[in-house]
């Protein structure tokens, strides 16, 4: 049948004419729908038929080069991937971009608003999830062979909406409709086995589950720039392994006959929205071993296609564990090759020590995950046998193991240390998040195996973070440098020898202001706020934490608000506050933080005296295609983490890149940010890592940082004041006996140096020309943060792979 059809066009001579005729031919055939009666979800899925038709080719063309050359493989393990919109992320890698624009002209919608009816999928939290779309995209792009292991939330993050000021969370559809990316594999299946006991046949150890549920898989293919190379991103659903119980049901029990879906569909219903707190739930664990299992099995089976003996594991293939969420990798690895291949215990250790690598990506003790002994010996009985044996191997291969070192601690499992044990490589995501994993959480593991921490920057795609985000400073980069900047991302260094020249600046200074106009339409449009384009653009997006700080951007800004409504004449810039991030739904003073935001705002924004100065505007539900919105038209990125807290970030980096400067502290990336991008171009402010030890040992410090910040002093009797609540001055009073009595991410001792440092910012956004050139050298020097860089990190110093383009 296939000379039939119509020929796929290559990827590369793809005119407006063929694809005009592919996507009326989907409209037809996989929608059945008449051009004449048809809807913008009709006419995108039509086009993502096409693009998608496109993106064939290459990605069997990948795997048959993989397999037929025997090349190794990466395999990353995550529970989240925060990939959002994909069909302009698609039309921009294949070079389509214009092509699409020109397809649709005249036959239905246009472009952009098909781009716009896609809803993100939000299959993550937060930085951790969108790095590994990151990676996704540079793995593709450098032709890495490897595949993304996830799983398909039927409600990926919630949505936030706010009343009254507060965050409400509302289920996330992203599902309801159907997503043409994705290949439905209902052959390629895995039992996943929960809960029974252990047998000894034989003399080995046999599980047998008291649960199963089936993962079903769902495969995406991911090209990469100029589709020269496709992996895939294979998403586990879980359904059951029996429907339904019929005997059950015709015996009046109608609930029991359900149970087994019950199970099943809870598994992959809904993604766990806390960002870095320990929920602690059943649930959690039973997804982080749905996830491993699926995964496993499937690696397994497919080397077991080409080699008999699992031995050889580690010359085909990597696996890369997404911090401790997959850590039950190893111990599953090990149960397969000792339990159903025979296998010597200490010799599948060592086979699966040299395939696993291990990221870790927080430091903060709440955020380390443990199991209770209790649970996991219930959900998992074999799996912590072998993790008590592992513990074992692991003492007995290293004699000078300090005594109190062990995966198990107060009865629960440690999940960094069982990974870290387990893994040949250990990494951190930037170079101050690496040296602290060895003086702190890690120091005793360090001291054993001194060469298996190993750092890795995080970076970002420069093609979903620059040239599908920002066309207007992409136009003008490559009308600069050339093309070529969207896989070698140091070709940006070219922009630098311009800075000098007014024409440049000036082009740099239009690109920017008409993402602040579009940005300005948009918050209209959706937020019913009025901002004044030519405000400075002041934006903090992120989740909601402690650690980071949203408390102190909005006490700084009632401060200025103060400063201007005291002595009007000292207002030097109008600036438009932005916020955007969720709180995790448990976290009560983070949710606190975004009530004061809210209620600051709607005072503020409704001060006559204030109103052209300063305006705060909270657009709700921040999310990647949000992002793309709000970055581009940033003039200051607040990047403002108490030292030593934010392993990395990675916004830090997106803003940068498009030429917005940033004001932050010595905290994760910043660090290496500002050392590319010159310290002059940086707005730097507050303790240090060791200042911060040093002071939380201070008893009181909290008081002497106050007495000292008449600014603060004059914000907090506000808030006690109910300045911002009428009626309830109450309200806020956790925050503010917090600031008082345990500031413990030193809001207080950080407040006077980052109010003065915005004054600087001040000063030198009201000089034009030098903020520009400013901003000109931060977008120049930031090739270093491309993606594509980690990446080749991790295939030379984690994954032994090299590249097959
Ligand atoms: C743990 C246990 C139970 C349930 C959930 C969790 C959980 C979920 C998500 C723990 C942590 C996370 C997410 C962490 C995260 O996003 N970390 C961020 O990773 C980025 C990429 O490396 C860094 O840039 C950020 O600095 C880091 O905060």
């Amino acid at each position: 049948m296939t000379d039939m059809q119509t020929p796929v066009p290559p990827v590369a001579g793809t005119t407006p004419a063929a694809l005009r005729a592919s996507i009326l031919d989907h409209l037809r055939t996989s929608l059945g729908k008449d051009p004449g009666h048809s809807s913008i979800y009709d006419w995108r899925m039509a086009l993502s038929y096409a693009l998608r038709d496109l993106v064939i080719e290459p990605w069997f063309a990948a795997t048959r080069r993989t397999y037929g050359e025997g090349r190794k493989r990466v395999y990353y393990l995550s529970m989240e991937f925060l990939i959002g919109r994909m069909l302009e992320d698609a039309a921009i890698n294949l070079g389509l971009h214009q092509v699409c624009t020109e397809a649709l002209a005249g036959i239905g919608p246009d472009f952009a608003t098909l781009v716009d009816d896609e809803p993100d999928a939000a299959l993550g939290n937060g930085g951790l999830g969108r790095l590994a779309a990151c990676f996704l995209d540079s793995m593709s792009t450098l032709g890495c062979p490897s595949y993304g292991y996830g799983i398909r939330y039927e409600h990926g993050i919630f949505r936030q909406r706010f009343e009254g000021g507060q965050q409400v969370e509302t289920p996330e559809d992203w599902l309801l409709r159907r997503d043409p990316w994705v290949f439905e594999r209902p052959e390629a299946v895995a039992t996943i086995g929960f809960r029974g006991h252990v047998e000894t046949r034989d003399g080995r150890a046999v599980w047998l589950p008291g649960e199963t549920v089936i993962a079903e898989a769902n495969d995406m293919p991911v090209a990469g720039w100029k589709g020269r190379w496709a992996n895939t991103l294979r998403l586990w659903g879980a359904r059951p392994t029996t429907l339904f119980d019929l005997a059950r049901f015709n015996m009046g029990d109608h609930t029991a006959a359900s149970e087994p879906e019950a199970l099943a569909r809870t598994l992959s219903r809904v993604l766990y929205p806390s960002d870095g707190t320990q929920a602690g739930k059943e649930l959690r664990l039973k997804q982080e071993y749905f996830l491993t299992a699926a995964s496993i099995s499937d690696i397994v089976r497919r080397f077991l296609g080409q080699q008999t003996d699992l031995r050889k594991l580690p010359e085909l293939v990597a696996i890369q564990m997404n911090d401790t969420h997959p850590a039950i990798a190893g111990p599953e690895l090990i149960r397969i090759m000792v339990d159903l291949h025979g296998i010597d215990f200490d010799e599948a250790c060592e086979v699966a020590l040299q395939v696993l690598g291990y990221t870790n990506h927080t430091l903060l003790p709440e955020a380390l995950e443990r199991w209770s002994t209790w649970m996991m010996g219930s959900v998992l009985p074999r799996h912590l046998q072998i993790i008590e044996r592992i513990d074992d191997w692991h003492r007995r291969k290293n004699p000078t193991r300090p005594a109190g070192l062990s995966i198990f601690q107060h009865d629960e499992v440690q999940m960094g240390t069982l990974a870290f044990v387990t893994a040949h490589r250990v990494n951190g995501v930037s170079a101050l998040h690496t040296d602290l994993m060895r003086k702190t959480v890690f120091h005793d593991l360090n001291v054993l195996h001194p060469d298996r921490i190993v750092n890795q920057t995080n970076g970002i795609t420069p093609r979903r973070w620059l040239a599908l985000a920002n066309p207007a400073l992409s136009g003008l980069v490559t009308q600069t440098v050339g093309d070529g900047w969207q896989d070698d991302l140091d070709r940006l260094r070219g922009l630098e020898r311009h800075v000098g020249d007014a024409a440049f600046l000036a082009d740099f200074a239009a690109a920017k202001r008409s993402n602040k106009a579009r940005l300005a339409d948009w918050l209209a449009r959706t937020a019913g706020a009025k901002v004044n384009p030519d405000a400075l653009f002041d934006v903090q997006v992120k989740r909601i934490h402690e650690y980071k700080r949203q408390l102190l951007n909005i006490l700084e800004a009632i401060a200025l608000w103060h400063q201007i409504r005291e002595n009007p004449s000292s207002a030097i810039v109008p600036r438009v506050k932005i916020f955007g991030g969720k709180s995790a739904p448990g976290y009560a003073t983070a949710k606190l933080i975004i009530r004061l935001i809210n209620d600051a705002a709607a005072v503020i924004n409704a001060d006559p005296a204030t109103k052209d100065w300063l305006q705060i505007v909270y657009p709700a539900n921040y999310n990647v295609s949000m992002a793309e919105k709000l970055i581009p038209a940033a003039d200051l990125s607040e990047q403002i983490s108490t030292a030593g807290t934010e392993a990395s970030g990675t916004g830090n980096m997106k803003f940068s890149l498009n030429g917005a400067l940033t004001i932050g502290t010595l905290d994760g990336a910043n660090v290496e940010i500002r050392e590319q991008v010159g310290a002059e171009n940086f707005f730097l402010f507050g303790l240090t890592t060791p200042e911060v030890i040093a002071r939380r040992a201070r008893i009181g410090h909290e008081r002497a940082a106050i007495s000292e910040s008449q600014h603060l002093r004059d914000v907090l009797q506000m808030l006690a004041e109910g300045v911002f609540s009428p009626g309830d001055p109450g309200r806020y009073h956790a925050l503010t006996d917090m600031l008082w009595n345990h500031d413990h991410y030193l809001v207080t001792s950080d407040f006077e140096d980052y109010y003065t440092r915005q004054r600087d910012v001040d000063r030198v956004f009201k000089e034009s020309a030098t903020w520009t050139r400013m901003a000109a050298l931060n977008t120049a020097r930031m090739g270093f943060f491309s993606s594509d860089r980690t990446i080749r990190g991790y295939m030379s110093d984690i994954w032994s792979v090299t590249s097959a383009v």
